[in-house]
């Protein structure tokens, strides 16, 4: 693990309905999060990781707060009408014992209306929100991000 993100880890209790449930932000594990890199001007950009839940209950993120952005979502991508579309989410569920991907083409963090540059070498802070309240705040580098591959969607060409 990066030594940056190791520093940054912090868990802050919340207002969940037991006492102990700000101690189940520990069974939780954000392993490589990254953000998006944008060219000056573009609104929006997206940030990944993989969350694993090694505890024993379900867990769910419900929301997601960043100072980089105006408004950040938890979104998905779709195939709708043979396009792929993104979608909001309420929630992302964490199941006990798994490993949830949020990855280019699948589940992000979505942030829209970006306050601050997002190229390579800059860092995103974030704020990951559970549905037992407890809190996950961590810092994602900014990488550069292939496109998305748009084969397969050129069927108009003749
Ligand atoms: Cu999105």
């Amino acid at each position: 693990m990066r030594k940056t993100l190791a520093a940054a880890w912090l868990i802050s209790s919340g207002f969940g309905l037991f006492g102990q449930a700000a101690l189940a932000g520990d069974a939780l594990n954000v392993g490589d999060p990254y953000a998006r890199a944008v060219p000056p001007g573009q609104p929006n950009s997206a940030v990944f990781m993989q969350i694993e839940n090694g505890g024993s209950e379900d867990r769910a993120l419900v929301s997601a707060q960043s100072p980089a952005a105006d408004v950040v979502e938890l979104h998905t991508h779709r195939m709708q009408d043979g396009m792929m579309q993104m979608r909001r989410v309420e929630r992302i569920a964490l199941p006990a014992g798994e490993t949830v991907t949020l990855e280019p083409g699948g589940l992000h963090v979505m942030l829209i209306g970006l306050k601050q540059q997002l190229s390579p070498g800059d860092e995103v802070d974030l704020t990951l929100g559970l549905d037992d309240g407890s809190s996950v705040v961590l810092t994602a580098p900014v990488r550069k991000v292939e496109p998305m591959s748009m084969k397969g969607h050129e069927h108009g060409a003749h």
